[in-house]
């Protein structure tokens, strides 16, 4: 039998401080939850037993629903009404990050929604906050990943089936809309859409997490998703935190070495989407099944659809272009498409949009686009009627700083013409439109990539993803990486005309690595003058204005990766991200190579391993990296160029 233990004074006292008296003592005298032991005194609480929130004028009034779905399982729905609203419109808002919350604040809702008198309508995803059911990450469409009756896809039908029978104050007319995951839960109501679906505006949408989204890029690892994958993922109402030890994320994932490390000592193989990531690193079934753009090529565009895509998004800069380039492929599909393209973080069209980090636009763009395209949309297709007359395409030109509104994308007004016009990785680290002469020299550039000291995505300490300053982070300057050892540069001579980007630039990379596998960024970047009149806080600034990371070992297929060959001359072509920019006359082209982007990216351990996941401290070795630019074996980057005619 074991000893009672006796409670000397000093064991009393810290038992007190951890509050563990207190609570021996309620259960002792089985007091009421909430009560106080009587023998202290007591202050009044301040709370009261019951709330009664008082109705406040603020033009309109909440109502709050539980909508089953097929299988019975009910969505915790809130639909605000504008005071006075008949024969309305309703606007609809799927999220996984609490519709109660979303509904109690100002965002573009009031800006334009409820200002114009629909009716906006937040709703939790299944298995999220106040809605019934299990949450799965992105949920799949009906079909091999998904064999039940539910998807999201059937949620929003059965909404928006809901919302135009049973709200009196609306006219039947449901548009569907929402940023990022909620974009997705857009696209997902365009399945096999409800008759009453006349509009959706998909913003920023996750649509291919391993091509270029959210959780890969071309199948390098967003380490710096994982604490949201945590807090997703742990709790229905996100109530538990990643515990952040570090000022530095670099010091922090760099420390775990490799990503499951860092989320065993989490607890992450609790979470069935952490363990479906570890599982599928290569683009197999699992993500090709679920990539929005693909299902949505399956079947035609009936319902009237803006997409909204962000040139500097930080999170999702691939969905709405990839869902765009799928949709437009069907010509039956054209005239109900749409597509703004502004210069946005991501989701900052909802946002301030008179600049972004250093980047000045010298208007309110964000405030442009829902006035003068997002609330004409909405009224043309809710209200019925009245043609808005807007165009297929609105486009920010940034470096320009102009509108410009286009038939399609990617294009340009009047006379001119996208040509495709490679750029090529000269000797002495230059850069210019003429293939490369025979070398004088080795005909190569050469650095050492060593998984010990990555290059950083961002200057040290690099905050957190979800901090103030990350939707900045690809806007910031490229001074720093450039004074690296380990990051190639070259550069034009300054430009004595006006150079025009529109579209995705192609990699065409010649490389050799001493490893057995590696990653190869590449960003394009603009070079402001050394002393720019214009604006001199920015001189010498180099602002990147497409970039992106590709892991090697995908050479050659997506979903059967397979070992580089040491010290080979071999092929790497991937696009980076859409651009619309002018390089101004006075500026230089300029492009990076490198090996690592971290941590927002895994380190590639440079031994070729059947899934980085599961790499060993031993597999991670310092690799020599060399960048040819001969005539033969020429590194060179395919840019769509806007051209007057
Ligand atoms: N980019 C976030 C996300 C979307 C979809 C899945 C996971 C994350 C978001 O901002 O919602």
């Amino acid at each position: 039998m074991l000893k009672k233990p006796s409670l000397t004074r000093p064991s009393l006292r810290l038992m007190l401080a951890a509050g563990l008296f207190a609570s021996l003592s309620v259960a002792a005298a089985a007091q009421a939850p909430g009560s106080h032991p009587s023998q202290y005194p007591q202050l009044p609480t301040e709370t009261p037993a019951h709330f009664h929130p008082v109705p406040q004028n603020l033009g309109y009034t909440r109502r709050v629903v539980e909508i089953p779905m097929r299988d019975g399982t009910k969505l915790n729905t809130v639909i605000v009404i504008p005071n006075g609203a008949h024969d309305a419109g309703i606007v609809l808002e799927r999220t996984p990050y609490d519709a109660d919350r979303f509904a109690s604040r100002a965002r573009e809702a009031r800006d334009v929604i409820l200002h114009a008198g629909f009716i906006h309508v937040y709703q939790d995803v299944r298995g999220k906050y106040g809605s019934q059911g299990d949450y799965i990450m992105n949920r799949y469409v009906r079909g091999p990943l998904n064999p039940t009756p539910v998807s999201d896809a059937t949620d929003a039908y059965d909404t928006i089936g809901w919302l135009a029978k049973h709200v009196p104050q609306s006219n039947g007319r449901v548009a569907i809309m929402g940023i990022s995951y909620d974009g997705f839960e857009a696209l997902m109501g365009l399945v096999h859409p409800n008759p009453a679906l006349k509009a959706a505006v998909p913003e920023n949408p996750m649509v291919d997490g391993w091509i270029g989204d959210d959780w890969f890029h071309h199948g390098a690892f967003r380490e710096q998703m994982m604490p949201y994958i945590y807090s997703q993922e742990a709790t229905r109402a996100n109530t538990i935190h990643w515990f952040q030890p570090y000022h530095d994320d670099y010091t922090m994932y760099l420390k775990a070495g490799n990503p499951s490390v860092l989320a065993a000592e989490y607890g992450m193989g609790q979470l069935g989407f952490w363990n479906k990531i570890v599982n599928n690193p290569s683009y197999d079934k699992f993500w090709r099944d679920q990539a929005v753009d693909k299902i949505l090529a399956k079947e035609p565009l009936n319902v009237p659809t803006m997409l909204v895509a962000g040139e500097w998004d930080q999170e999702d800069i691939y969905g709405a272009l990839a869902v765009y380039r799928a949709l437009y492929a069907i010509p039956g599909n054209r005239h109900n498409l749409y597509l703004t393209l502004g210069p946005w973080y991501h989701g900052q069209e909802a946002a301030e949009g008179t600049h972004l980090g250093a980047i000045q636009f010298g208007s309110n763009t964000s405030a442009y686009f829902r006035r003068h395209i997002l609330l004409p949309f909405l009224a043309q297709h809710l209200d019925g009627g009245r043609n808005a007359h807007l165009a297929h395409v609105t486009a920010y030109l940034t470096g320009a700083d102009h509108w410009e509104h286009l038939q399609s994308w990617p294009s340009c007004p009047g006379d001119c013409a996208i040509r495709r016009q490679p750029i090529y990785v000269q000797a002495h680290h230059g850069l210019g439109f003429q293939p490369p002469q025979p070398p004088a020299g080795d005909g190569y550039d050469q650095y050492i990539s060593n998984p010990a000291t990555p290059v950083p995505y961002r200057p040290r300490p690099v905050p957190p993803a979800e901090t103030r300053t990350w939707p900045e982070w690809l806007v910031g300057d490229q001074r720093p990486a450039q004074a690296r050892p380990d990051v190639e540069t070259y550069e034009t001579p300054v430009l004595t005309h006006a150079v025009r980007l529109s579209g995705r630039p192609l990699v065409h990379l010649v490389a050799s690595t001493s490893g057995t596998d590696s990653d190869w960024v590449v960003k394009v970047i603009d070079v402001y003058p050394q002393d720019d009149a214009r604006q001199p806080q920015m001189s010498g600034y180099e602002l990147a204005v497409s970039m992106d990371i590709f892991r090697g070992r995908y050479r050659k297929s997506f979903s059967h990766p397979s070992p580089l060959t040491p010290n080979a001359q071999l092929t790497y072509r991937f696009h980076l991200p859409a651009a619309d920019h002018v390089f101004l006359p006075g500026h230089r082209i300029m492009v990076q190579i490198q090996s690592s982007w971290f941590p927002l990216y895994d380190r590639n351990p440079q031994t070729f391993v059947p899934n980085i996941f599961k790499a060993k401290p031993s597999d991670y070795v310092e690799a020599t990296q060399r960048i040819y630019h001969t005539p033969e074996h020429a590194t060179y980057i395919t840019l769509p160029l806007a051209e007057r005619q």
